[in-house]
């Protein structure tokens, strides 16, 4: 794969530093009870979602499910109209009537999201026949978590998906639970992607916190579908570093250990690319520290317009809800 030019380097930073600001930003307003809905926060995952949508097109589209804060921001999703709908607002980029697990931007291929775990992975594929049937080369991704990999329709949807050869590809977060339950209590394999071998499409496991490697694998995925080779399976391994919902850390309640947690983050995807950008003299620290300020005023204009935003009337209950 040729080398990426710096520009794109440094902007593989900005977009995860924005998930990662944006869901700080959640952590410091939930107490202030004005976002009342649940939210998952990816804190840990943001290598996932940008090493996979940069290596899509703007017409390429994604699914995802409820932990969806990075999948839309990285598929170009508006960050004020992202916390308008944190907010329950109007302007929020569903009316203000979905939430943190419902995001949506179909004008940037942000299909959709939903909090039936797995229920948009045949959505993916659906959205890949179409294409197919159309005769366009664009691609779909599924996004979802290593429970996913637990729903009869994942299976369903891989099988058809192979079978077709359609433009999709999947791709696990295994961030190693499902709510509190880890995979080694759920399944005799800590790898996901030899369940996709099974099915009869390609199915690789990459470091989930390694920017570079899922844009690696993404990529070559992307490119498969595109000329009409088929579905690929991605299990991208990470971890979440707080609560399953909710803004808090959650050690204490005893399903894992602080030392596993510390583990993980100080392999922090954002500082891992970071320093690489720094040694390898794409970015010095300087600029670096200036292109997360520009991030913060960012998150907090998203923050104002949200709150300065007015809630929905209440004739506007049942549009867009059929
Ligand atoms: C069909 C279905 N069963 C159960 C649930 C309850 N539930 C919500 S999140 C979750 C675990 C999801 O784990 P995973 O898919 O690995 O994603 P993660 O939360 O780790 O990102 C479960 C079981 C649900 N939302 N949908």
């Amino acid at each position: 794969m040729p080398p990426l030019a710096p520009e794109r380097l440094k902007g593989f930073y900005v977009q995860m530093t924005r998930i990662r600001r944006a869901e700080e930003a959640i952590v410091a307003r939930y107490p202030e009870q004005e976002i009342r809905c649940p939210t998952h926060l990816s804190i840990g995952q943001e290598a996932v979602a940008v090493g996979v949508c940069q290596a899509l097109s703007e017409q390429d589209v994604v699914l995802s499910g409820h932990r969806c804060h990075a999948h839309y921001l990285a598929k170009g999703g508006s960050l004020r109209r992202m916390f308008a709908e944190l907010y329950g607002k109007a302007t929020g980029c569903c009316g203000g009537k979905g939430g943190s697990m419902h995001l949506a931007s179909p004008e940037t291929g942000m299909l959709g999201a939903s909090a039936i775990v797995a229920g948009t992975v045949p959505i993916a594929v659906g959205a890949a026949l179409a294409a197919a049937l159309r005769g366009s080369d664009d691609v779909s991704v599924a996004f979802f978590g290593d429970a996913g990999i637990e729903q009869g329709v994942t299976h369903e949807s891989l099988a058809f998906a192979a079978l077709r050869r359609l433009p999709v590809v999947f791709v696990c977060e295994n961030n190693l639970y499902a709510t509190l339950t880890p995979l080694s209590k759920r399944q005799v394999s800590a790898d996901v992607s030899p369940r996709a071998v099974a099915h009869g499409l390609p199915g690789v496991s990459v470091d989930g916190n390694d920017v570079l490697a899922v844009y690696e694998a993404a990529a070559h995925a992307v490119a498969r579908a595109r000329a009409g080779d088929g579905p690929t399976f991605i299990e991208a391994k990470t971890y979440r570093w707080r609560e399953h919902v909710g803004p808090n850390f959650d050690v204490e309640l005893g399903y894992r250990t602080q030392a596993e947690l510390d583990a993980w983050m100080a392999r922090d995807p954002l500082l891992r690319h970071a320093r690489i950008l720094e040694t390898s003299g794409v970015l010095t620290a300087a600029e670096r520290l200036a292109l997360d300020r520009e991030v913060e005023a960012e998150v907090a204009d998203a923050v104002r317009f949200a709150k300065a935003s007015p809630f929905p009337e209440p004739a506007a209950l049942y549009a867009d809800v059929d």
